[in-house]
């Protein structure tokens, strides 16, 4: 490898910029400093990132399941000749849907395209999600429907710095995006104003000037109240809400049903709190809101979202510089990922797949027939789901996701997932999801592969190969056109270089609502990175949205008047505490990748539940000691840290491990209405000291 190559993070959707150094078998990690978003930082898992490049657990050939039940090393020509032959068959014996395709946002705009075409033309089933459902779809359905648009920031993140006043709503960025910080920082520097609402006193909450620690699945209910104190103190924008937006009367008379003494009830959020938090937003001249996975992850995740964005509007501040409404993507690519068509209602650019003019212009990129692409398909959980039931899915192609450890009701996954037919997973170690398949195919990571990512901001940039993959291991994006070419499709996966994929996802893209045609590699190099849309060579792209108007019908922004319901599981004698869930520092995601770098699991070796001592004393747990959490899913025991960092009706339990160490064996499944988002970050629990067979595990 040459000696020194600029290029991104392989995990979250800051996608720091980094150097990497040295030869493939030493490489170490620099941080960028001209990558104007993190100038430099990284956190833990950037800095550690290069371990896995070389792990020994490394899958260097494919496998595939024997006669005897084991997954043993094949050929590449055995493993896809066996995909094909068995996705034939499933198609031939149940139709074209039976065979589903399940992708990440963590996959780069070209494979998450390629991924969607792959399954449309070379497979021509309608069944094709992706983990995202799971992470940002809540905030990109409540964007669309209230700005016509969803980037989850609409400004760059160098606005932060300038916000007077900064709501976060469930987001633990210090932990999740710790390079983030320095914004925060700045902005108090500067005398703003920083307000979370968190059921903990994260490692966020405790930079905040103001914390409030409400019930989970209470967001709506804060909005609400938030905007009722701004309503009745004269605090909110009439001239913006009577210029750029709509609905705003009916959002009036909902928001005068939650005066701060019911939303205290309702939310466990003092009065005084409340409208101290009212009057830091109403008298702040640049006020931003953010969301993350908190308000998000619920049944009630699109509401929330709106309630918070209703919030932004009547404040004035969408499309106004520092202000307005944002959402914190999560994964590396969470937000391209979401752009090209690996969902199931989408097509490229983010177009809707039900769209006539949409169809048509993709057909012909794609040179089919425009009723050769199929409807929309299942949702992620749903498509999982489907597994076991009539006209469900039988075969699954899994490129991107390890859902046994990251999906809802873990345990009724994996179950589905051994009834499938035939699973085939696509990773670089063998992933709880990977030990469960019949073939699993070997694939390149990130520092050895070209590829663009788009950032938080909306920003597209490019990860650079800096070294080769080891013998025996393939990029995805060659796997995919090798299949396509064994399906029959060779002629539309002639694809030499990912270049070329970026180059036809530009002209698929061109005219949607996610317009990269004008992005080209060498933009991005000589920019340091273009924003979306960016519908030609000569634009320059598009840092911040809606400064005149909104890409609705009308170029208004919408309200929408929300009503707060109950989470869908509440706590009741047997289950008397909430559970919630989510991230650690040390660890990402389903930790396939941070559960093998050595360094990380020093920090974070295993989940660790967090409960205020009121809670600890009823389940009678000392610190330190092992408590089982039960649901109506099942059971599992984790280390205790009893901290009066939480609410004392509350457990904090994070994702990131397998096996008996699974937050989701005991979360549920109840899906939002509009988004499909699981609620993740609520259930009813019980706790308890852990017997002794169980403190063994
Ligand atoms: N270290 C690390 N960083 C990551 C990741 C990782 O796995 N590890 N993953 C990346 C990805 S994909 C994502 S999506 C982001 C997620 O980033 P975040 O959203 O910041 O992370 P979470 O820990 O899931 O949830 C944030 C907070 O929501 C709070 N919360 C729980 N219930 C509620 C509620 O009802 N209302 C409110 N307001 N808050 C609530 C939790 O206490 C938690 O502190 O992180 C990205 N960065
Ligand atoms: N209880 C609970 N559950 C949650 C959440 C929560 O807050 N609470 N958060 C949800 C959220 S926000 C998310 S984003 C999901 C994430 O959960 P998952 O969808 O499981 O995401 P990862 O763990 O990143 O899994 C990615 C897998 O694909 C592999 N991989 C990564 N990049 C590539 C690639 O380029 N090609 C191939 N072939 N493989 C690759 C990795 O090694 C890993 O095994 O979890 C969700 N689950
Ligand atoms: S903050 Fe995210 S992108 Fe930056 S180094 Fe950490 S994991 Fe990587
Ligand atoms: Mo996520």
């Amino acid at each position: 490898m040459a000696t020194s190559v600029a290029t991104h993070c392989p995990y979250c959707a800051l996608q720091c910029g980094m150097h990497l150094v040295g030869p493939r078998d030493a490489v170490s990690v620099v941080g960028n400093a001209e990558f104007p978003v993190n100038a430099g930082g990284l956190c833990v898992k950037g800095w550690s990132a290069a371990a896995t490049l070389t792990h020994p657990d490394r899958l260097v050939t494919p496998l595939v399941r024997d006669a005897s039940g084991t997954l043993a090393p094949a050929s590449w020509d055995d493993a896809l000749a066996t995909i094909v032959r068995r996705f034939q068959e499933v198609q031939q014996r149940h139709g074209r849907d039976a065979v589903g395709v399940f992708g990440g946002g963590s996959l780069t705009n070209e494979k998450a395209y390629l991924l969607g075409k792959f399954a449309r033309v070379a497979l021509r089933t309608a069944n094709i999600d992706y983990n995202g459902r799971f992470c940002m779809s809540s905030a990109a359905a409540a964007a669309s429907r209230a700005f016509g648009l969803d980037r989850g920031l609409p400004f760059p993140i160098e606005d932060i710095r300038h916000a007077k006043t900064i709501f976060l709503a469930g987001a633990n960025i210090a932990e999740t995006m710790p390079p983030i910080m320095r914004y925060f920082e700045a902005q108090q520097v500067n005398g703003g104003k920083l307000i979370v609402a968190d059921p903990r006193k994260s490692a966020t909450a405790q930079w905040a000037s103001l914390h409030l620690p409400l019930r989970p699945g209470s967001d709506a209910a804060v909005a609400n109240g938030l905007l009722h104190v701004l309503i009745r103190e004269k605090l909110i924008d009439e001239t913006y809400i009577n210029e750029r937006t709509r609905g705003f009367d009916e959002v009036r008379q909902v928001a005068a049903m939650y005066w701060p003494e019911r939303v205290e009830a309702l939310t466990g959020v003092p009065e005084a709190s409340l409208v101290d938090a009212a009057r830091l937003l109403g008298r702040g001249s640049s006020v931003m809101i953010l969301t993350a996975r908190g308000p998000e992850q619920q049944a009630q995740g699109v509401n929330n979202v709106l309630a918070y964005i209703n919030l932004a509007l009547a404040l004035g501040g969408v499309g106004k510089p520092f202000s307005g409404y944002g959402s914190l993507t999560g994964q590396g690519n969470g937000q391209g990922g979401r752009e090209h068509g690996q969902k199931a209602d989408q097509l490229p650019g983010y177009r809707r797949i039900d769209d006539p003019a949409a169809r048509r212009h993709v057909a012909a990129v794609w040179g089919v027939a425009e009723d050769a692409i199929p409807g929309p398909g299942k949702s992620a959980f749903e498509l999982l789901d489907s597994i076991d039931a009539d006209g469900g899915v039988r075969a699954l192609f899994v490129v991107g996701s390890n859902v046994v450890v990251s999906a809802p009701d873990a345990r009724s996954v994996e179950q589905k997932l051994r009834a499938l037919d035939f699973l085939v997973v696509a990773d670089f170690f063998l992933s709880e999801t990977a030990q469960l398949a019949d073939v699993v195919l070997p694939s390149a990571q990130w520092a050895e592969e070209d590829g663009t990512m788009t950032n938080l901001e909306g920003r597209v940039i490019l990860r650079r190969r800096a070294c080769d993959p080891p013998a025996g291991v393939r990029t995805d994006l060659d796997i995919l056109s090798d299949l396509a070419a064994r399906l029959g499709s060779a002629r539309h996966f002639a694809f030499r270089s990912s270049r070329d994929v970026f180059a036809e996802l530009g002209r698929a893209s061109r005219g949607g609502l996610a317009d990269y045609s004008g992005i080209t590699y060498e933009r991005i190099d000589a920019e340091g990175g273009v924003f979306w849309p960016c519908p030609a060579v000569d634009h320059r792209g598009t840092p911040r949205l809606f400064t005149e108007s909104f890409p609705t019908v009308d170029g208004r922004a919408r309200f929408h008047p929300i009503a707060h319901l109950s989470p869908a599981e509440a706590p009741n004698d047997d289950f008397p505490l909430f559970l919630t869930t989510g991230r650690v520092l040390a660890q990402y995601q389903s930790g396939t990748q941070t559960r093998r770098v050595a360094a990380l699991c020093e920090s974070a070796p295993e989940v660790v539940a967090e409960m205020h001592p009121a809670a600890a004393r009823l389940a009678n747990v000392a610190d330190g000691e092992r408590v089982t959490l039960t649901t109506r899913r099942g059971a599992a025991t984790f280390k205790a840290k009893v901290t009066r960092s939480i609410r004392d009706d509350t457990v904090f339990v994070p994702f990131h491990w397998g096996g008996h160490q699974s937050a989701n064996r005991l979360t549920q499944a109840a899906l939002d209405p509009v988004s499909r988002m699981p609620e993740f970050k609520v259930c009813a629990v019980r706790a308890a000291r852990a017997v002794e067979k169980e403190r063994a595990e």
